[in-house]
């Protein structure tokens, strides 16, 4: 036999290339994907865990632990700031592609307002909570990171609001979150506008008191249960129906 014959690989089945166990998608190989800056497997590797749980625990569970290993890498000098802003910037464009399909009636649904506090940088959960919402009915505005609180509060007065969702990390931002809130109350005097605090910061002993927020959750899934719970009833719900 010649050294020159190709290398015979075995064969591959089609119908169950695609079949991907649950368990193989570990935190490991994502945070690995988004180091190496691979979004299309990264999304590849979300989107088989999102045909096994729901989109909230995919990105309370494997997100959020593959970003943790991020993080604790980093913290190690093991990995540098460059492979932090990598894996930050490959995981954006990762979600981007794995963004749920929305029909017209997302354009119709309560209305959702995200925003990370002045000076908060930390925005990928807000980014995660906007696709559950968004998937659930919410028409949502994603503010993005570092908002001014009297700019939030402008943005709550022009829109007709029915949920604001708001992101600390550092316990140091705790006034610039009670500011948020306190700006979001007088610009939706009349009605309240229901705020959930989301982020590092919730798990700082005091926040609740100080802050003044409806709810403090340590989740996206607990953020979708108070968003659920505070969704105002559908206006054509009980409507008469168009005489012929
Ligand atoms: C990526 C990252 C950054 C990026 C953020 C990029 C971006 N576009 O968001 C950048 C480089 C900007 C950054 C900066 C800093 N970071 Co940083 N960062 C991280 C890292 C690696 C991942 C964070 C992340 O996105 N995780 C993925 C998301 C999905 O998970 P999550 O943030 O935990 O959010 C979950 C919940 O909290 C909740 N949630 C999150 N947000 C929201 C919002 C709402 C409304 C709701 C309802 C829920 C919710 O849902 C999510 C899913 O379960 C973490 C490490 C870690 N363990 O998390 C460090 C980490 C958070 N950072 C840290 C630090 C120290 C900093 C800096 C101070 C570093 C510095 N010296 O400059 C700055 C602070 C910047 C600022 N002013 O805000 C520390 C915080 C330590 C602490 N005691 O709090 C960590 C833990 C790293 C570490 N191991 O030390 N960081």
């Amino acid at each position: 036999m010649s050294d020159d014959l190709p290398i015979r690989l075995p064969p591959v089945d089609p119908s169950s290339a695609d079949d991907v166990p649950a368990a193989s998608l570990s935190p490991e190989l994502l945070a690995g994907l988004l180091a190496d800056g691979d979004d299309e497997l990264a999304a590849w590797t979300l989107r088989h865990a999102l045909a096994e749980s729901t989109r909230a625990d995919v990105f309370d569970g494997l997100l959020r632990d593959a970003m943790g290993l991020v993080g604790d890498r980093w913290a190690a000098g093991q990995w540098t700031v460059a492979e932090e802003h990598l894996a930050s910037r490959t995981l954006l464009r990762a979600l981007e592609r794995i963004r749920p399909e929305l029909g017209p009636e997302h354009r119709i649904g309560p209305v959702a307002v995200l925003a990370g506090v002045a000076g908060e940088q930390h925005m990928i959960g807000l980014v995660c909570l906007e696709q559950v919402l968004a998937e659930d009915g919410w028409t949502v505005a994603n503010l993005g990171a570092d908002l001014p609180a009297e700019d939030l509060g402008a943005f709550v007065s022009r829109n007709d609001v029915d949920l604001v969702a708001l992101s600390a990390s550092d316990p140091a931002r705790v006034g610039d979150l009670a500011e948020s809130i306190r700006r979001v109350r007088i610009a939706s005097s009349g009605r309240r506008v229901p705020v959930v605090v989301g982020g590092r910061i919730v798990a700082h002993p005091g926040i609740r008191d100080a802050v003044g927020a409806e709810e403090l959750v340590p989740s996206v899934a607990d953020a979708l249960a108070f968003a659920r719970s505070h969704r105002p009833p559908d206006e054509s719900d009980g409507a008469p129906e168009d005489a012929d």
